[in-house]
């Protein structure tokens, strides 16, 4: 196999479409004979990050924890993409030092808070809302879009602007590629 490692960062609120991006982004990479893993903020909390909360410096810690893995991936020559929620600019900066220039792309998912709360696929902003739960992001919690991605991707179906499915949307990070 003849590959260059590197991550692909995609940041976002909830229901922005991050993982199913990363899923379609996955497929189409392997369908060009690429290597991939997906490093999902939901999954690697059931795992490696099942000890941290949502509050500020355990997602702190777990954007940490998942840079270093998706760093060690790299090194190996896969691409690794990381789709967590990832709220703060700071944290994904840092992440961003671990790799060699041009290595670390990131991906902001920009989908308004209200769409996001619109699909609504685990009923989680209505629990938020509702007050059950706290510290929600995009809700009672803050999410800081990055000021200079490589990429973004727009999504706005529910406002009838640009509606595209995950594999069109996953073949502009190909074409960056
Ligand atoms: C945000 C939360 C919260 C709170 C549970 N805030 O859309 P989902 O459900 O499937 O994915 C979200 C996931 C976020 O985990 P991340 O590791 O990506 O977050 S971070 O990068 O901020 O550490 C959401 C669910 O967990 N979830 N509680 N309070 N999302």
């Amino acid at each position: 196999i003849k590959q260059r490692g590197c991550v692909i960062w995609i940041t976002g609120l909830s229901g922005s479409g991050k993982s199913s991006v990363a899923c379609a982004l996955s497929r189409a990479l392997y369908n060009r004979g690429k290597l991939t893993y997906i490093l999902d903020g939901d999954n690697v909390r059931h795992g490696l990050n099942s000890d941290l909360s949502f509050k500020a410096e355990d997602r702190a810690e777990n954007i940490r924890r998942v840079g270093e893995v998706a760093k060690l991936f790299a090194d190996s020559g896969i691409i690794c993409i990381a789709s967590l929620i990832s709220p703060y600019r700071k944290e994904r900066a840092t992440c961003r030092a671990l790799l060699p220039q041009g290595d670390f792309i990131e991906v902001y998912m920009d989908v308004p808070l209200h769409v996001c709360e619109a699909r609504d696929p685990k009923g989680l902003y209505k629990r938020a809302r509702a007050g059950k739960i706290k510290g929600f992001t995009g809700i009672d919690d803050p999410y800081e879009p990055p000021l200079d991605c490589e990429i973004v991707i727009q999504n706005n179906n529910h406002e009838g602007l640009s509606s595209s499915s995950p594999s069109e949307m996953a073949e502009i990070v190909v074409s960056y590629l």
